[in-house]
């Protein structure tokens, strides 16, 4: 225990600290990095710590390059707004002390943010507090939506491109390298079925239908952070994907996790399916800040996007399962595939409920 706390502490000192510091440890549930808090010896959690995927994220000085951007970009413009305690609705980096935003070990790439206090994610959210996040999800594009095109780098390409997503899929199942085809082949058949529908997206912006926009591409609920004290929507975290894409991403990753009945790898598929009370209530707060630069083509494909990445995260995972689990961290053997099986049982129901969905969208249209 101490000489793991010992080795944390030297990569600590390679950043400008100078406060004793008593504990470094795990944090968060995240499936690509490791994020470790960083406490010091009152007891104050003053910085979060991350080792970042690199394997994942191939090209660090790029993505280190877009946080800049963007946080920069957010600053200014909450600057401009006039807003106070600017520290906790913005991540701020700390830079090492030879001035880099990242230190390299060797082996590791490694960097730091200031902990933001008396703030919390939630896995699970209530009406309100969803209505709270979709306004944040839609401030953040808008914030960020005079980014000139090229401001930002593609940290991981084709990252939901839902074509190239299924494309891998298919050299898995070719490949099939840890020999677990024979039991998916029921969830393989339902992929199929639903392809050409999904990929969507991708022709509108050929004929020029549909645009890319700056996306935060991870818009999942806990990458989202609430004021202890008044449950106010804070900062928007996790920003490795921030990145050119198409709208739908952000409304439908957070429909995909804070809209679900159940957990993202719930292993019991009858606590799976939407709650259509959160899906309304984000798309409100959305609406009300993100209408201003919506088409009215975005506008009523947003449920589709609940749909989409539902789908997409479904491929992803079982892609993975096939592979031999070499993407994303599991805590058990058949982990990806219970994840993979419950994204399915959410698109099911999301598809169930895609008229009223639909329907819902009425009023801005
Ligand atoms: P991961 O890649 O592991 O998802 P995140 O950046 O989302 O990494 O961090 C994991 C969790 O840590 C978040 O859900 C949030 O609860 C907490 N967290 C991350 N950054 C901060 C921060 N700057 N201040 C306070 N809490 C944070
Ligand atoms: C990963 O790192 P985390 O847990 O926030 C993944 C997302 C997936 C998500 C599924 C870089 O996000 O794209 O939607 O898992 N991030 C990357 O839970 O692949
Ligand atoms: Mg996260």
């Amino acid at each position: 225990m101490k000489e793991i706390l010992e080795e944390r502490k030297q990569i600590l000192e390679r950043f400008n600290i100078t406060e004793p510091i008593a504990s470094i440890e795990p944090f968060g549930n995240g499936h690509i990095n490791d994020t470790l808090k960083v406490t010091n010896t009152r007891g104050e959690t003053r910085y979060v710590l991350q080792r970042i995927n690199h394997h994942i994220f191939t090209n660090v000085d790029m993505l280190q390059n877009n946080i800049q951007t963007v946080t920069s970009r957010i600053r200014e413009k909450l600057e401009a707004a006039g807003a106070t305690d600017i520290d906790r609705k913005v991540l701020r980096f700390l830079p090492t002390k030879d001035g880099k935003s990242y230190y390299f070990d060797g082996e590791n790439y490694w960097r730091l943010s200031l902990f933001i206090p008396r703030s919390e994610s939630f896995d699970e959210v209530t009406p309100e507090l969803s209505y709270a996040a979709g306004k944040a999800f839609g401030n953040f594009q808008a914030m960020l939506s005079d980014l000139p095109e090229d401001a930002l780098g593609e940290t991981i390409p084709n990252f939901h491109n839902m074509p190239f997503r299924l494309a891998q899929l298919h050299e898995a199942i070719q490949a099939n390298v840890a020999g677990r085809l024979e039991e998916v082949k029921d969830l393989i058949q339902e992929i199929e079925r639903r392809a050409e529908a999904m990929c969507v997206q991708e022709l509108l912006y050929k004929e020029g239908k549909l645009r890319k926009r700056v996306n935060h591409c991870d818009t999942k609920v806990n990458n989202l952070l609430f004021d202890t004290d008044t449950h106010e929507a804070l900062c928007v975290i996790d920003l490795d994907t921030v990145m050119p894409g198409f709208v739908l991403s952000d409304i439908g990753d957070f429909i995909r996790t804070a809209g679900n009945t159940g957990a993202e790898d719930d292993p019991d598929l009858n606590r799976v399916g939407v709650n259509l009370e959160i899906f309304q209530a984000y798309t409100r707060g959305y609406m009300e800040t993100a209408q201003s630069f919506l088409t009215p083509l975005e506008i009523r494909l947003l449920p589709y996007g609940g749909r989409l990445l539902t789908y997409m995260q479904t491929v992803r995972f079982l892609t993975d399962y096939i592979q031999g689990d070499t993407y994303y961290k599991i805590s058990y053997p058949r982990h990806n595939l219970v994840r993979a099986r419950a994204q399915f049982q959410l698109l099911r129901s999301l598809e169930a409920h895609a008229q009223e969905m639909d329907h819902f969208m009425e009023p801005w249209l």
